[in-house]
């Protein structure tokens, strides 16, 4: 296979461990953990892995080879940067309890354990894909492992391979159902382990116990520098006003971390306009306001960030949202009437007439391309496809048309042009920083240590991460001390705690201080891209959200 110059280079690079994990490793069992709420629910659902203890790792001394242990490995979801270092760090680190250790990886993400297809890896492989981006190794899935029928299929397969252990690489929801399947094969004493590693570029698997989710340092710099780059050609031109959606389906941590990287002139936060309970309609005239603003000083540029999930925090929208899910769900008599209907016209005055009068009044107000877009791109089971919402398009329009208002008033003087842009998938493959590279590379070597001493249903953890690695504190935590209640496709359930943007939290308090400076005036910051190679303070910096989430 062709491979880069740079692909070439960055293989030789030999991740950075705690100091716990380079050589033998001491197991220090600590306290007892609760469930972050609901702790008697929890406790009755997961009686064998309820309220086990942290665990952490100190440097130990050599005890020799374990017996030899087989153990299989998992993408989950979305792809995000380190996968392949945390595959590599469990094979590293298997090998080293015990060279006749095998890995095994399913392929195609959980699908594969249920449908028994798999790879061995080997040393080949392993090198290949060492400090690499993407999940292409043995491929992702979105399949959720949520039946006992899918458990006893996987049972059947770590039988055939003699697999004792299973390492889920994914967010909170493949977390989550990690540890269902951990209390499954403990209740059925098949002898199988479940460990689980933090993934996502979304950056809201997080708690007190996990500082970040893998991805989202290399994710957050990707974006960055094309922000950036966007910035300069902005202040160069001087004539476009850009509107970037920045993925994150429902979290808006990197948008805030974009941000604080690089300064734009706004910047939304879903989680404040939810609280606020701001409209689509004071959105739209925030932006309109800081456009007029520079406008005054002859600026008719600037840089918007929106983050992906906004649509689903804006409660009429959420509620407008809800009716036409309602109104236009598969097998309903009104999804069939608006469906016999020839014209687009004729749907939007249906869609209108059946709206409760509040969401007929949003619904109307939309520019017809989004209205359309809401009613006509659907999933499987007749519901909006939020993510595929072109909300920086949805922006520009109502933008406009606010500022050609604002001009007939005399509030506005100057010219709006603008484009629009959607940063995501260009951010989760990309080669993993050295933040990236280390951390996930730890969190495998850790797993491997965690199944070594017979742990099931924690989650490998790697904190004190805004120190060099070797200060770097390794262990494991119960999956279920991260758990809560939740409503679900109407039932209550139990899921790991998604972590969104705390509003009273140092991030988002910085950029509150700061963004009226920023929406005015040209404060744009350049981050460029990654770099790989050279002085420690440019290639291993971590995120702004951790050194600020940490009191740096
Ligand atoms: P995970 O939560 O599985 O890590 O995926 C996150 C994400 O990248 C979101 O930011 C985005 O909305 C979504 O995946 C896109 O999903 P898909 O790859 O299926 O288009």
């Amino acid at each position: 296979m062709a491979i880069s110059a740079l692909q070439f280079e960055r293989s030789k690079y030999a991740p950075k461990l705690p100091k716990a994990l380079q050589g033998p490793v001491k197991v220090v069992v600590g306290k007892e953990t609760e469930s972050v709420a609901d702790q008697e629910e929890i406790q009755k659902l997961f009686p064998n892995t309820y309220g086990m203890p942290l665990i952490t790792f100190e440097e130990g001394a050599d005890t020799g080879s374990l017996p030899v242990m087989n153990v299989g490995v998992i993408l989950s979801g979305g792809q995000a940067p380190g996968g392949h270092n945390v595959i590599s760090g469990i094979y590293d680190g298997l090998k080293k309890l015990n060279p006749e250790n095998k890995l095994y990886g399913f392929l195609g993400g959980p699908g594969g354990l249920v449908d028994h297809e798999y790879m061995e890896l080997t040393d080949e492989i392993i090198d290949e894909y060492r400090n690499t981006g993407g999940f292409d190794i043995i491929g992702s899935g979105r399949t959720k492992l949520e039946e006992e029928a899918q458990f006893d299929k996987g049972v059947e397969i770590c039988k055939e391979l003699n697999i004792n252990a299973l390492v889920v690489i994914g967010g909170d929801d493949s977390n989550t159902n990690a540890c269902v399947l951990a209390e499954y094969y403990l209740q059925k004493e098949t002898g199988i382990q479940v460990i689980g590693c933090p993934k996502t570029i979304d950056g809201d698997l997080k708690n007190e116990m996990i500082e970040t989710s893998f991805g989202f340092d290399t994710a957050i710099k990707v974006y960055s520098e094309l922000i950036g780059n966007i910035m300069r050609d902005a202040n160069s031109a001087k004539k476009y006003w850009h509107f970037i959606k920045l993925m994150g389906r429902s979290a808006s941590h990197i948008a805030l971390e974009c941000a604080l990287q690089t300064r734009p002139n706004v910047t939304l936060i879903s989680e404040e306009v939810a609280e606020k309970e701001q409209t689509l309609a004071e959105i739209v005239d925030y932006i309109a306001n800081v456009i007029a603003r520079r406008a005054e000083d002859d600026h008719n540029f600037g840089v918007i960030l929106v983050p992906e999930g906004l649509i689903e925090f804006i409660p009429e929208m959420k509620t407008l949202i809800t009716e036409l899910n309602d109104l236009l769900a598969e097998g309903q008599q009104s999804a069939n009437e608006f469906k016999a209907l020839v014209t687009d016209a004729e749907k939007r005055t249906y869609v209108i007439g059946k709206l409760s009068e509040t969401s007929s009044k949003v619904f109307a107000s939309l520019p017809e391309g989004i209205a359309k877009q809401l009613t006509l791109d659907r999933d499987p089971h007749g519901n909006v496809q939020v993510s595929k919402i072109e909300t920086e398009k949805l922006l520009i329009e109502m933008v406009d048309v606010r500022l050609a208002e604002m001009t007939e008033e005399g509030t506005y003087k100057g010219s709006f042009s603008a484009q629009n842009h959607f940063f995501g998938y260009e951010g989760r493959c990309a080669a993993p920083s050295n933040f990236d590279a280390d951390y996930c590379y730890s969190l495998g070597a850790t797993a491997s240590v965690l199944i070594g001493n017979g742990k099931t249903g924690y989650m490998s953890s790697v904190r004190n991460t805004t120190k060099p690695a070797d200060k770097w504190i390794a262990g494991g935590v119960p999956i279920t001390m991260m758990m809560n209640m939740e409503r679900r496709h109407g039932h209550m359930k139990p899921v790991i705690q998604k972590a969104l943007v705390e509003l009273d939290a140092a991030p988002f308090l910085k950029l509150a201080e700061n963004r009226e400076q920023w929406a005015v005036e040209t404060s744009y910051v350049y981050p460029g891209p990654i770099q790989y190679f050279g002085p420690t303070e440019v290639c291993d910096a971590t995120t702004k959200t951790l050194e600020l989430e940490q009191g740096k």
